[in-house]
């Protein structure tokens, strides 16, 4: 596999507007959601909010070189900006692939459309605007939930996960990225280094406050045990934890 050379000048991460969403006071802050003032800010938002975000794209695409079949469909479920989607555009070597990008706000996959427009990648690519809870999908090699497990109810979580392990062929993989719970002490420190790593990133204790409590309900982290015990579950016969940054992880999932 060869990284793309070309310069970034036309992909969501260079266009994006920053993230002043909380900085604010706000009387009562509203739940989180992906509307439109998320889409316009969001690579900049997730790029400073989520640890090692920038390498589970990047190796999205390492991953789909090497599990991509031919003739198969790659999924890049709750694609947001497609950045996902890209990745693994330009990582796949097997013939006859198609890639669908699928996410349930409009904001998002209108603005995703626009990225995929502008890239010249080869391999056909759709963005749909959908809920990956009842979209069918088969003949999956590849398929991505990068931070979108998350935002899923937790008792939809096995069923989506069952879905995805059904449609995948033999020898196919999953990709998992998840904010991650742990016991007490460990919650603490990581907890510690999240907030030090969003301090460094610029946000303020007003911002950092604000979207906690946004979020609260909204996201809700598993600890790895149950992930890989679901994954498994599921239905897929071996499950790694390849990548790690504070309390941010990503499992590799194979049927
Ligand atoms: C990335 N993967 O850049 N159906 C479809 N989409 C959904 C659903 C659902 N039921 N629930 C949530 N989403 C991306 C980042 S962001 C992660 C993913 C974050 C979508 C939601 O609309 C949003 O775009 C995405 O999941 C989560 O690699 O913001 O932390």
């Amino acid at each position: 596999t060869t990284i793309d050379p070309k310069p970034d000048t036309h992909s969501a991460a260079a266009a994006s507007q920053p993230d002043t969403i909380y900085s604010t006071p706000l009387t009562q802050v509203p739940g989180f959601a992906f509307d439109q003032a998320v889409a316009r800010v969001f690579p900049d938002m997730i790029k400073r909010s989520v640890p090692g975000y920038a390498e589970t794209v990047a190796m999205s695409g390492i991953i789909a070189g090497r599990y991509a079949q031919p003739g198969s469909n790659l999924y890049d479920l709750g694609c947001s900006l497609g950045a996902v989607t890209l990745a693994m555009r330009h990582g796949v070597r097997a013939e006859g692939c198609h890639i669908i990008g699928i996410d349930n706000s409009a904001s998002m996959i209108e603005r995703a459309e626009h990225y995929v427009a502008l890239d010249e990648g080869r391999v056909p690519v759709q963005m749909l605007c959908a809920d990956i809870l009842d979209y069918p999908l088969e003949r999956a090699s590849v398929t991505s939930l990068n931070f979108v497990l998350q935002f899923i109810a937790p008792e939809q979580r096995l069923a989506l996960l069952s879905n995805i392990a059904a449609a995948t062929l033999p020898g196919g993989a999953l990709i998992l990225s998840e904010k991650l719970c742990f016991p007490e002490q460990e919650q603490r420190l990581q907890d510690e280094l999240h907030l030090d790593f969003k301090r460094a990133n610029g946000y303020s204790e007003l911002e950092i406050a604000q979207k906690r409590s946004a979020i609260e309900n909204v996201l809700i982290p598993e600890t790895e045990q149950a992930h890989v015990q679901r994954l498994q579950a599921a239905g897929f016969s071996q499950v790694i934890r390849w990548y790690q940054c504070f309390n941010f992880v990503s499992f590799l999932a194979i049927k």
